[in-house]
């Protein structure tokens, strides 16, 4: 069997998808055209064509731009079956799905108009694809943690959806441990922790998630590779790192695929695997990612297996789900 082939077969799990960034230019048009929205471009090529980055900020901007025409239940159950859709091509069989409900609450979307889009979707998902999944509420850490500790209030009603919570937006000058008391709810919670740490900003603040914020998971956490220290005690610790490939190279933290050090994190007993982060925006869903892997870093059949087998290990799923796939 060919590397491509395998990559198409082998059962994968995705653990670092920002539910927005599968926001496709065509659905920008789509759901604008549906809410009575002007768009300051002509179409969606006009759109795509500014997916063009610098940096993560650059990245933000438009994001969060594009963002503004979902506005209705019905457009995060589209938004979300969409996704859902990838995921069958993909193989992927189980899916941990991150989602803003500030980006959208700010803008006057009701709280329970998110959850409730995004989750009858993965209803669906079960019942007509058979892909499991589970949501993580991602507190925006540019706003200050007081956003986040009303944001935390909002979703109370709704906890029993929520397996998690994560920590996204603008890494650079704002650290972790802002977040310290919001963490410690959702800890007291029993809902499991997960951070973007160490994608721009430094080593110090995968540490800072792991001793302040207490995360189960480390989101990119790429740049670990500057602390010999560090990768000593995660491998350890069996902590796990949603590596996103493709996000990497857009985001310019790598200026090409060949420099990336997933497959050295690997061969160091790192629990890494491969996610898409904002597939829209950054080039394309888990395989693609996966192939870009493929023909820049040359894997062997079984370092892709082993990328694979520990996207289901690092899951949230029970032990006895994961048998299931390994
Ligand atoms: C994100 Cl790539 C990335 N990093 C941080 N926050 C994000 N939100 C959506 N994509
Ligand atoms: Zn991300």
């Amino acid at each position: 069997m060919s590397n491509s082939e395998l990559i198409k077969k082998i059962p994968k799990a995705e653990l670092h998808l920002h539910i927005e960034g599968t926001l496709e230019p065509k659905m920008v048009f789509q759901l604008a055209e549906r809410n009575n929205i002007k768009l300051p471009y002509a179409n969606a090529q006009e759109l795509a064509a500014k997916y063009n980055f610098s940096d993560l900020q650059s990245f933000l901007d438009l994001y969060y731009q594009a963002t503004d025409v979902l506005q209705t239940e019905q457009d995060f159950f589209d938004l979300t079956w969409a996704y859902l859709e990838h995921c069958a091509e993909d193989n992927v069989v189980h899916c941990e799905i991150f989602f803003d409900p500030q980006s959208h609450t700010s803008r006057g979307v009701p709280f329970a108009d998110v959850i409730q889009g995004i989750h009858k979707a993965l209803v669906a998902g079960e019942e007509k694809l058979g892909i499991t999944s589970q949501l993580i509420l991602c507190f925006l850490r540019h706003l200050p943690e007081e956003d986040a500790l009303k944001t935390w209030d909002e979703a109370q009603p709704w906890l029993s959806l929520i397996s998690g919570v994560g920590l996204d937006s603008s890494e650079r000058d704002f650290p972790p441990n802002l977040f310290a008391n919001v963490f410690a709810k959702a800890k007291e919670a029993g809902l499991k922790l997960v951070a973007h740490a160490g994608e721009e900003g430094p080593a110090q603040y995968i540490e800072q998630a792991l001793d302040i914020l207490k995360i189960d998971r480390i989101d990119h956490g790429v740049r670990i590779t500057e602390s010999d220290e560090l990768m000593d005690r995660v491998a350890k610790d069996n902590i796990a790192l949603t590596v996103c490939p493709l996000s990497n190279v857009r985001l310019c933290v790598y200026s090409q695929m060949q420099e990336h050090p997933l497959l050295e994190l690997l061969d160091r007993g790192l629990r890494v695997m491969i996610n898409s982060d904002d597939p829209a925006y950054f080039g394309g869903y888990m395989n693609q990612n996966f192939h870009a892997v493929d023909e820049a870093l040359n894997p062997s059949k079984e370092q892709i297996i082993l990328l694979a087998k520990n996207s289901i290990l690092a899951s949230f799923l029970t032990d006895q789900e994961k048998q299931t796939w390994l």
